[in-house]
């Protein structure tokens, strides 16, 4: 490992570039699916506010981050402001009014750590989550997309990450492996680590945004037109940040020590965060802070099994990104 750490990138990587952006654009979704999309929201704005006039609904996750693929769900929060509110009464009374207004596949999962109805529009297609005052991913949503605007090369990476992460099977968090958001957070962390820097840190600059919810403080820069050159002196090809990317999580992260932080910038350590040792569940055996949840590690899903299974995949991803003669295919080969 400490070898391979110090491997030159293979010199014809820049010639995969138009292969991978391919790959890319063959993810986005159509202008014709977000138009759905926002239909759907429309009834159900419309639904909603039949019960309770004075509720608003957010998209929030993928289809608003713009990290979202082609014929991907749509995750909506209800967002009712009387703070004592039962969260598992209104699912269950939403689930009764979605129903008889004729949506599909109506459930309530009011047992999950995050209750939520689930139901399918036969008029769009489109399936949906709805979950009642997450407002913490509303804000993170909002973080993402804003990152997303200052160099496409966010957008394609995540994608590319993504994409390999659900062909490989190791975007499933309740096997112990990561979620899509973990993933975004660290190609983000990767980026603002990149000499010249891709991205900036955007909580460590002027707060021109803030919000508190839940008693969490989310304050950033958030005038994000004004960095649409921030990551101009940097000319490295996408094709390369993914070599790099999966590089980095193969032979160059110190799982044992340490942290990683959009919030920071950088890294920081597991003993400074007391993420040392085993508390319950959380064995944080691959660290990823929550950049507003800051107690939160994203890793936490991760096991001693699992860990084993991502750490192969990011080897066997760092090995094709170096040899392979059609890296663009066997990436994203299913397992
Ligand atoms: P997919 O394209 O659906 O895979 P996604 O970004 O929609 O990606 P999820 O459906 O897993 O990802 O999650 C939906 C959103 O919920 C994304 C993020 O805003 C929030 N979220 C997910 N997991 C966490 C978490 N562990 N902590 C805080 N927010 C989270
Ligand atoms: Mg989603």
């Amino acid at each position: 490992r400490n070898l391979k750490r110090q491997m030159a990138c293979r010199s014809d990587i820049d010639r995969f570039n138009g292969p991978f952006l391919g790959v890319f654009e063959s993810l986005i979704p159509s202008e014709e699916e977000k138009v759905k999309q926002k239909q759907l929201l429309t009834v159900l704005e419309k639904l909603v506010s039949k019960e309770w006039p004075d509720a608003r609904l957010y998209l929030y996750g993928s289809c608003a981050n713009s990290f979202g693929f082609s014929k991907s769900d749509i995750d909506v929060c209800l967002a009712i402001e009387n703070g004592n509110i039962d969260k598992r009464e209104v699912l269950l009374k939403l689930a009764d009014m979605l129903q008889l207004d004729n949506l599909q596949n109506v459930q309530a999962i009011i047992h999950a750590r995050v209750p939520i109805v689930k139901l399918m529009d036969p008029v769009t297609g489109i399936s949906c989550d709805i979950c009642v005052n997450n407002l913490l991913a509303v804000v993170n949503t909002k973080l993402l997309r804003d990152y997303a605007q200052i160099d496409v090369r966010l957008r394609q990476l995540a994608f590319i990450v993504k994409h390999w992460a659900k062909s490989r099977g190791v975007n499933v968090t309740y096997q112990g492996t990561l979620s899509s958001y973990a993933y975004v957070l660290m190609c983000i962390h990767f980026l603002q680590q990149r000499r010249p820097a891709i991205l900036p840190c955007l909580q460590r600059m002027r707060t021109t945004c803030f919000a508190t919810v839940d008693h969490v403080e989310c304050s950033y820069f958030d005038q994000v037109e004004k960095l649409w050159n921030f990551g101009e002196r940097n000319g490295e090809s996408v094709a390369r940040l993914v070599w790099a990317f999966f590089h980095y999580w193969a032979y160059c992260h110190d799982y044992a020590n340490d942290v990683i932080s959009v919030r920071m910038g950088g890294t920081l350590s597991k003993r400074a965060k007391d993420w040392t040792r085993r508390v319950g569940n959380d064995r944080h055996l691959i660290c990823i802070e929550d950049p507003f949840e800051v107690s939160h590690d994203l890793g936490r899903v991760v096991d001693k099994y699992s860990i084993r299974v991502l750490r192969e995949e990011f080897e066997r991803a760092a090995e094709i990104m170096q040899n392979d003669p059609y890296p663009f295919v066997t990436l994203f080969e299913l397992y």
